[in-house]
């Protein structure tokens, strides 16, 4: 389905609930963030929006604290969860079934987010068995999904839809560019190294225990590691940056997040030019 009819279904179903959770990897909460959809429940009193940053697993604590305070104060309620451990899953079911009224009985909520970021993973929780497809792929869900979770409450569970605004290299760093999609693996493997090169620049050397100086020695040196080569021995780059695109989607090895002060540093800076 095109992208397009991903972005009318999950507008359609923003508009038929009560309760929109925005679901954010909590290791990048500013860059999934969809201003587009906010702005759209926003407009709405009738309408309440939690933002849940999934995955609190992968990210420090005090990170996590940091987040949770910039989005407070940006007038948020905002959840910390992992759907892995199991984290806070029933303060989640709670602040649903609080954010409205109790005259109103039934409750329609629908989650929405980026590709990947556990959307179909928590209501899973939420419902006590599993109900909605997961995987490691982003983009699994590929229609609406109406789950009851309780006489009062039902979830939507939407497919996760890529803002336009998001570029290629952060949608690799978000790990939601499919890397058999890519035109050339290569360059998102060496786009992917100079994003996380940028926010922490010890990470991928830690995590592999290989030094360089730019990304096509790293990748290199990787395909060494790794032993890809092709038929009479000569390194095989293009496997290796697939191998490599594909670990960081599907096992996080990496530590990797955004840096909250650095957001606020940004924000600041913005305000200051206005
Ligand atoms: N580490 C970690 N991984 C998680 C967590 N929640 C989900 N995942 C993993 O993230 C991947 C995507 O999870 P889904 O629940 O399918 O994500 P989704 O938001 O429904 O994705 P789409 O259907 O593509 O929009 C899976 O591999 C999950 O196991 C979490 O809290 N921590
Ligand atoms: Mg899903």
């Amino acid at each position: 389905m095109p992208k397009d009819d991903y972005d009318t279904m999950v507008r359609k179903m923003i508009k038929g609930s009560e309760v929109v959770v925005e679901v954010l990897d909590a290791r990048f909460p500013s860059l999934s963030r969809s201003g587009r959809y906010e702005r759209m429940v926003m407009r709405n009193p009738t309408k309440k929006l939690l933002i849940v940053l999934n995955k609190v697993d992968l990210v420090p604590d005090h990170i996590v604290k940091k987040w949770r305070r910039i989005l407070s104060s940006e007038g948020f309620k905002v959840i910390p969860t992992s759907a892995r451990e199991r984290l806070s899953t029933s303060v989640l079911r709670n602040a649903i079934l609080s954010a409205v009224k109790d005259d109103l009985f039934y409750i329609i909520a629908c989650f929405i987010g980026l590709p990947n970021t556990g959307k179909s993973s928590l209501i899973n929780i939420l419902k006590g068995r599993s109900s909605a497809p997961v995987a490691p792929i982003p983009g699994f869900t590929k229609a609406l999904q109406a789950l009851r979770i309780t006489t009062r409450l039902k979830i939507y569970d939407t497919p996760g839809v890529i803002s336009k605004r998001l570029s290629m290299a952060d949608q690799i760093l978000l790990g939601i560019a499919k890397p058999e999609k890519l035109s050339d693996p290569v360059k998102g493997a060496w786009s992917l190294v100079q994003s996380i090169d940028k926010i922490n620049p010890n990470a991928i050397k830690k995590t592999y225990e290989i030094e360089y100086e730019s990304p096509p020695e790293f990748l290199e040196k990787f395909a060494e590691i790794r032993h890809k080569r092709k038929k009479g021995g000569v390194l095989d780059i293009e496997t290796a940056a697939r191998v490599f695109l594909t670990e960081y989607n599907n096992k996080a090895k990496i530590p990797v997040w955004e840096d909250p002060d650095e957001y606020l540093r940004l924000k600041q800076e913005k305000k200051s030019e206005e």
